[in-house]
Order: C-alpha cells, then structure tokens, then sequence
C-alpha cells in the first residue's frame, strides 16, 4: 500500500467513526437520506407482512442509504456526493464502482418501490395507462401473465419493471440493483411500476415460493400512484 491509498482507507475510516458516533440513532451522516415508509409497515397484510416490510425498509433499504454514503465519502467519488439520487442512478455505467452502482441502485430502487404500492393497491390501472398496457400486450390479464412470466423467470435476485418509452409501455426485468434508468441497462426506460424479486422481499412468508409472493403482489400495486409515473 503507497501513501495515497493508505490516507484514503484512513479518511474514509475516520469519517465514518465521525458520522457514525455524531447520530445516536445510527443514520450514517451523508448526501443520501432514509425516507420512512409512506405508509404503515402492517398496512400491506395480509399480502406484505409487515415483519418482511420493518426489515425491508429498516434494514436493508436503510444499509444502502449508509453504504452508499460510505461509498460517495470516498475521495475519488466526491463528485457523486453532489448528485441527487436521480442523476448518479442515471450516470452509472461499467466503469462505477460496484459499491455506488449496487448501492444507489437499492436506495433508487427501493425509494421508487415504496411508492408504487400501498394499503390503496390492487384493481386496475385506468385511463391513458390502461390504453397502454391493452395496446402492447392486447389486455390486463396478458400483462399481468407475462409480468408474472419475469418475476418468476428472473434468475437469483433482482427487479421485474413496466417501462415506458415515448407512450410505449415494456417489461423488463435486472440484475441485482440495477434498474432501466442506468447508463448500462440492456432495455432502458422510465419506470412506471417495479417488484422486488430478493428473497428478503418475501422469505419470511412465502420462503421458497416466488410465484406466490408475485400473485400476492397485484394487491397491493398502488395504480393511482403507477398511473402519475405514466
Ligand atoms: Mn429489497
């Protein structure tokens, strides 16, 4: 190890120790903030239990918000400090760091998860949406199979999103954290609605039954917040 790398490890260390000790509660000082959960963790029962959504949110969102904030601290990162979240998930390609890529990539992810599903989901999506969907897959029903069809087919852990290009709407699903706004995505788009297909998204009810976790789902995508995403 040089002198450069060592004062990197050792800045990065020290303001982590700073940040950690300075919040009594345990949020990593840093750009990228936890925002609560828009609604009740029980509000998704029976379809969500609401242990699932306390560690969904409480621990695993909240360790990419920090992790990223670590990530950023690092000198050779501080022009990703200044972004919003929006921008950085839009800049990351194959070059990012993993830690940026896979972090802000779950804190994007995750924040946009959280506010497309909600106690108010389930039925159908209306109006212009609803035109949408009908046209690219001739029915809801069509698109509710095909949807299903990549969450269950999605290979180890990742995201099955609807999309939209231009008024066109598309599936597609990506590894890990990654999502379609990223410079690297192989299908990119707006994302209109996502499902998180982790096993920490649905292990403790459904343990190893994927497409059950996947039917339950439809109850509780939120299609008047969906709807504004169109
Ligand atoms: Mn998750």
């Amino acid at each position: 190890m040089n002198r450069a790398q060592f004062l990197k490890i050792a800045f990065a260390g020290s303001a982590v120790l700073t940040t950690t000790r300075s919040f009594g509660f345990g949020q990593a000082e840093g750009p990228f903030k936890l925002a609560p959960l828009p609604f009740d963790a029980g509000a998704l029962e029976p379809h969500i239990d609401k242990a699932t959504m306390e560690i969904h949110h409480d621990k695993h969102h909240k360790a990419y918000v920090d992790n990223l904030n670590k990530a950023v601290a690092m000198p050779e990162n501080a022009a990703m400090a200044k972004m919003s979240i929006d921008e950085l998930v839009k800049s990351i390609d194959a070059k990012t760091p993993a830690a940026v890529r896979n972090n802000a990539g779950g804190h994007w992810n995750h924040t946009f998860f959280w506010n497309t599903i909600g106690p108010k989901g389930g039925g159908m999506p209306k109006g212009a949406l609803a035109e949408a969907i009908n046209k690219k897959f001739g029915s809801f029903d069509a698109f509710k199979t095909e949807w299903g069809k990549a969450a269950t087919t999605r290979f180890g852990s990742g995201w099955v999103w609807l999309i939209k290009n231009g008024n066109e709407v598309d599936i597609t699903t990506t590894p890990n954290q990654d999502n379609p706004l990223m410079a690297l995505a192989e299908k990119k788009g707006t994302p209109l609605m996502g499902l998180d297909v982790w096993e920490h998204a649905y292990y403790l009810k459904y343990q190893n039954k994927r497409p059950d976790y996947v039917a339950a789902a439809w109850n509780v995508y939120d299609w008047d917040k969906i709807g504004k995403n169109f």
